[in-house]
This record gives structure tokens, C-alpha cells and sequence, in this order.
């Protein structure tokens, strides 16, 4: 991947867990490595398709100004984000910060902290059996292209299919919406939850009717397994609903647990039955 680095910016400000620091203040050394594609910029030569190193070096000293942190964690967090939002055709960014002088009554060349963030591509099903489904859905995808934290959004072609499991209910409007985010897992499930409360979704019968059912599928190539949490969804290698909407915008992608293409584990559920 290719790399833009900006190396030791020197930034004074008044971070730091101790009274005296956030009073008296002292020098910071931020380093920002941007990873970005730079094959157009270094064919056109134009800086409109690069990203100017001299406006970020200059965000990064202002943000190191905004407001002062306790942690070096949180500083670098923050710069990252509003970097990665800022700046869209990053691919992801490492920002390290050093302390040269950190008050540790002892000598020391510095403390240092790096962080890495990335863009991240996932896939979410989308599902409603409840009302206008159509504007449900629509509103849900609205949510998440207006979402700064993500990008790049794409919906499936929306396919009506029959209740799955609680057969008694009304048949279904579903898809996939594709995009790239900079959440991390759980953070994009609290979003998506509250996207689902926007929408009115309430939780009464399990896989009930509901107006808006949005569902993690896969969140890049991660293989997630907590209490309430599992990635890749634990049926979306075997739910036709899924599978046919993700043939649509990803037919290669290959299930992270089993190894296949979309194709194939659509083939195969369509075999058995
Ligand atoms: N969602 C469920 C249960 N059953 N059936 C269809 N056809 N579509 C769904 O989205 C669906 C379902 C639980 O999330
Ligand atoms: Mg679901
Ligand atoms: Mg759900």
C-alpha cells in the first residue's frame, strides 16, 4: 500500500493525566502515515488527486489545540478520525505521538503511542415485513450514507421473499447494503440498533414482524464470537435471503468461516431443497 508520511510534527499543547501538564504545557511529536492509493496523483501530477500534506500537518497541529485529554490514546483517536472523515480517499491512517518530555521523573528519549484505523467494508442485511416496507428500507440506507463514519454505500436489489422461521407473519422485503465504515464491530452495532430504533423497531416476538431489521453479516474478513455478538451472522451461509441479495453485489466474496463464494453457498442451499 502506498504511503504518505508526515514525521514528527512538532505541536505544543496540554494533554496529559498530571495538573502541571494540562497547566503548563509541553512538546508533542505527531506522526501521521497516510495510506492511500497514489497511482493517479503520480500519473496526472496533480495534487487534486493526492491528498496535500501540508493542509493535514496543519489539521493535526490545530486538533492537538481543540481540547486538552487526559491520554495520549484519546488524542490519537481523535486525530484519526477526523482525518480518516475529512479526508475521503484514505484508505486508513497510523498516527503516532510521541512525549518527548513526559514528567516521569525519569530520563527518557520518549514515550510513544500508534494507532492504526481503516476503512473498513461490511455488510449489512436488511429486512422489513411491517408497513410501508420499501420507505423502511430506504430510510435505513439514508441513515447510513449520511452516517460520516461511513462511506461508500451501495444497496442490492431488494427481493420479496417468504417468512423464514415464525412462518405466521407477512412476507418480507429484503437486501444487502455494502459500505465502508470506521467503526469497530460493536460500534457499528449500537449504530445499526439505533437506526432499527428510528425506525420503529420494537422487539416482541422473536424473528417476529418487524419494520426494520438491520443485521450484521460480515464486517470485513473478521470472525467475531461474543455473548452478543457473532460475525459473520451465524445463518448467513444458509438464509436465501441473504445470500441472494449478497450474489448481487458480492458474488465472489468468500464466507470467512467456510471458505466460499457467495455463488457457491447460494448453489448449494438451492441443491438441498
Ligand atoms: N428475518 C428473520 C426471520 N425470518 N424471513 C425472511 N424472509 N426475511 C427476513 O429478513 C427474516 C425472516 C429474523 O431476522
Ligand atoms: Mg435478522
Ligand atoms: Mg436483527
Amino acid at each position: 500500500m502506498d504511503k504518505i508520511q508526515i514525521k514528527d510534527i512538532e505541536c505544543f499543547s496540554n494533554h496529559g493525566v498530571l495538573k502541571e501538564e494540562n497547566v503548563l504545557g509541553q512538546k508533542f511529536l505527531v506522526t501521521a502515515d497516510l495510506y492511500v492509493n497514489t497511482r493517479k496523483a503520480g500519473t496526472s501530477d496533480s495534487l487534486e488527486d493526492s491528498v496535500d500534506y501540508a493542509e493535514v500537518a496543519h489539521y493535526i497541529n490545530e486538533i492537538m489545540g481543540q481540547r486538552t485529554c487526559k491520554l495520549i490514546e484519546s488524542v490519537a483517536e481523535i486525530i484519526a478520525t477526523k482525518i480518516l472523515i475529512r479526508y475521503k480517499s484514505l484508505l486508513g491512517i497510523k498516527i503516532t505521538i510521541k512525549k518527548p518530555w513526559a514528567p516521569i521523573m525519569l530520563p527518557l528519549e520518549t514515550v510513544s503511542l500508534s494507532v492504526e484505523r481503516m476503512w473498513k467494508k461490511v455488510y449489512v442485511s436488511v429486512g422489513s415485513n411491517i408497513g410501508h416496507r420499501e420507505e423502511h428500507i430506504q430510510n435505513a440506507y439514508k441513515a447510513i450514507r449520511n452516517n460520516e463514519k461511513c462511506k461508500n454505500a451501495y444497496m442490492s436489489t431488494i427481493i420479496e421473499t417468504e417468512p423464514y422461521g415464525y412462518t405466521e407473519q407477512d412476507d418480507f422485503l429484503n437486501g444487502v447494503i455494502c459500505f465502508e465504515t470506521i467503526y469497530d464491530p460493536r460500534e457499528l452495532l449500537d449504530f445499526l440498533q439505533d437506526v432499527e430504533k428510528q425506525g420503529g423497531r420494537t422487539r416482541e416476538i422473536h424473528w417476529g414482524p418487524r419494520t426494520i431489521d438491520l443485521d450484521i453479516i460480515y464486517y470485513d474478513d473478521l470472525i467475531i464470537q461474543e455473548e452478543d455478538l457473532i460475525i459473520p451472522h451465524r445463518e448467513a451461509h444458509i438464509r436465501d435471503f441473504v445470500l441472494r441479495p449478497m450474489c448481487d453485489v458480492a458474488p465472489f466474496f468468500k464466507h470467512p468461516v467456510f471458505g466460499k463464494t457467495m455463488t457457491e453457498l447460494l448453489a448449494e442451499l438451492e441443491d438441498k431443497r
